[in-house]
Order: C-alpha cells, then sequence, then structure tokens
C-alpha cells in the first residue's frame, strides 16, 4: 500500500510558462504542485475535489487578470478559504494596494528571490492552519469534546432553512439531567463534570444518522438536532437516548426518581410548510422539557 501524499498542494497560475516552470522548480520537493496558465483552468482546479491549501497568483494574463481571479476565488464559498499571494512584474505600490483588496494575503513582485517565496508560502500556510485550529476550538465544548452553544447555534439556523427549503421534517430534542444540582452537592463537582463527559459520549453514540447532530447548550443541557426525521422516529431515538443513559448507571443517592442519574427531554418536530423561526423551535423544546419535568422527570414530552 502507499502511503497517502500529505504534502500541502500549491496551484501556480501565471499565462508565462517559463514562469510556471521556475516556480515549480522550487515547490516541487515539498508540495504537490498544480499550474494553470489562465484563469478559466485556474478556476477549475480550485473549485476541484481536493483544492489547493494555497494559490500564486500572477496578474497581467489574457481573458480575466489575477485581480479577477482572485475577487472570483474570495465571492465562492468553496475557495473563499484558500490563501492567495500575487507574484507580478507589476511593482507599483497601487497594485498591491489593489491585490490586497482583492483579497490577496501576500504581493511578491518578480523577478523574485526563491528562498523568500518559500517563506512567505509556508507562513501562510501556517497562519491558515493555526486560524483553522482555532476555529474548531470556538465551536466545540472544552469540557465534553461535542459542539458549543455556538456550533449549535449555525447548525440549527442552517438545518432550519433546509427543512423549509426541501420541506423535509427536522426534529429537535431539548435534554437537561434530572436534579444535577443535588447529583454535584453529594458527589462533588469533579464527579458532576465527569458525569457530563460521559453522558456526552454515550448520547453520541446512541446518533446513527450521518446528519444528526448534539451540542451542549447550557450546563447540564444538551441539543439533538435530527433533520429528515419525522415526530415518530424522533420520539423511538428519544426513548434510545433515555435508555442509554440509563445503561450508564451512574449512582445518583440524591435522586427522588431513581437510583442512577436520569434525563428529562423535550421534543418537538418542526412542520415545513408552516413558518416561525428557528428560536421558536428551540422555545417549543424547552416548553416540553418543562413539561417533562414537570409530570415527574426522567421522560420525553412532546
Ligand atoms: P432539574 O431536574 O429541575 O433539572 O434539576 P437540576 O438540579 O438539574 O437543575 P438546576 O438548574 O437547579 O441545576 C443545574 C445544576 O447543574 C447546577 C450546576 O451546579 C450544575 N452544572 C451546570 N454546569 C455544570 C458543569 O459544567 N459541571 C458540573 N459539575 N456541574 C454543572
Ligand atoms: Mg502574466
Ligand atoms: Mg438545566
Ligand atoms: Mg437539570
Amino acid at each position: 500500500m502507499t502511503e497517502p501524499d500529505e504534502r500541502p498542494k500549491i496551484l501556480i497560475v501565471d499565462d508565462t510558462r517559463t514562469n510556471i516552470d521556475l516556480l515549480i522548480e522550487i515547490f516541487r520537493a515539498d508540495f504537490r504542485v498544480s499550474a494553470a496558465t489562465g484563469a478559466a483552468r485556474a478556476l477549475k482546479l480550485a473549485r476541484a475535489e481536493q483544492p489547493p491549501d494555497i494559490i500564486l497568483l500572477d496578474i497581467l494574463m489574457p481573458e480575466m487578470d489575477g485581480y479577477q481571479v482572485c475577487a472570483a476565488l474570495k465571492q465562492d464559498e468553496r475557495t473563499k478559504g484558500i490563501p492567495i499571494i500575487f507574484v507580478t512584474a507589476v511593482s507599483e505600490v497601487m497594485d498591491a494596494a489593489r491585490g490586497f483588496a482583492a483579497g490577496a494575503v501576500d504581493y511578491i513582485t518578480k523577478p523574485f528571490y526563491p528562498p523568500v517565496v518559500m517563506a512567505r508560502v509556508k507562513l501562510h500556510l501556517d497562519l491558515k492552519r493555526k486560524y483553522e485550529l482555532l476555529e474548531s476550538y470556538a465551536f466545540l465544548d472544552a469540557l465534553t469534546e461535542i459542539g458549543n452553544r455556538r456550533r449549535f447555534d449555525l447548525v440549527l439556523k442552517s438545518e432550519w432553512e433546509r427543512a423549509h427549503r426541501s420541506r423535509q421534517p427536522l426534529s429537535l430534542i431539548y435534554l437537561d439531567i434530572d436534579h444535577f444540582k443535588p447529583f454535584n452537592d453529594t458527589y462533588g463537582h469533579g464527579a458532576g463534570d465527569d458525569c457530563l463527559r460521559r453522558l456526552a459520549g454515550a448520547l453520541s453514540a446512541t446518533l446513527r444518522r450521518s446528519g444528526d447532530f448534539i451540542a451542549r447548550y447550557g450546563g447540564e443541557e444538551f441539543m439533538i438536532l435530527l433533520p429528515y426525521t419525522d415526530p415518530e422516529q424522533a420520539r423511538t431515538l428519544a426513548q434510545k437516548l433515555l435508555d442509554a443513559v440509563d445503561r450508564l448507571a451512574i449512582p445518583h443517592a440524591a435522586s427522588p426518581v431513581a437510583d442512577h442519574v436520569t434525563v428529562s427531554m423535550g421534543l418537538v418536530t418542526l412542520d415545513p410548510v408552516a413558518g416561525g423561526d428557528p428560536l421558536r423551535m428551540v422555545a417549543a423544546a424547552d416548553q416540553a422539557l418543562y413539561t417533562a419535568k414537570r409530570s415527574g422527570r426522567h421522560q420525553v414530552q412532546v
């Protein structure tokens, strides 16, 4: 079996073949290099299934100039995150400003010194990696390592819009641990944290469809979003979640409900034909959860 090629991908765009060859020579050892001599081919390669990690872009080209190519890439959701460095003979300061305005991260003038081109490419790749890492942390709950509320809000909005567009049902479960305050008081905050982690793991493991999504919404509250799931299917899943928590059998001597940690759930299914907004869906699930609590906890209510 051959090792997968982990080297970063660089796309070189220049209408002059000798310029391309010069740049390929610089990067061929450490990078997977692709090249285009025109805008159309460049855009096609950038939008490919495996897009480049970084693009070196010439300015003066026939058909479409580099500024236009850059603007097109920055407007496209699929390619807007790819750092673009202009490599060009156009060296007026005004042109560099125009390059940055078009969305480039750097501007290198010809003739260039190869180690500087390499250093700048590596710098921007490094910045991009760090940015992506920070971005992933921003949407993760540090304790349970599932999505956080910020992530949930975004996913809910996009799934809600998709459900309306496609006229498909969307179900939401608002889950809250029963009598968690006395759990902490009895076993300590460390045990409480551990309980939250184990619950998050058990709930996640119960979700089967690739679109199912779980997030920690608040202290001891979780949200589970189920695209393309009707009320009956959602109810079945909610019961499975309830059972999964029971099977963890985390002792809870101070609970009036059971001898172990239990949860309550409020369940709603969006009618894709009706209006409303994502927040109203959360409010409805919260209302159902409140009913579950009032009706004795350790149950699902709609
Ligand atoms: P109910 O059944 O009505 O939901 O009762 P409850 O005690 O679970 O609800 P309440 O809202 O009164 O208390 C929630 C508790 O959850 C209070 C807080 O100490 C605990 N909690 C919230 N976040 C964390 C956390 O990150 N770690 C730990 N250990 N406890 C937490
Ligand atoms: Mg040119
Ligand atoms: Mg709560
Ligand atoms: Mg609670």
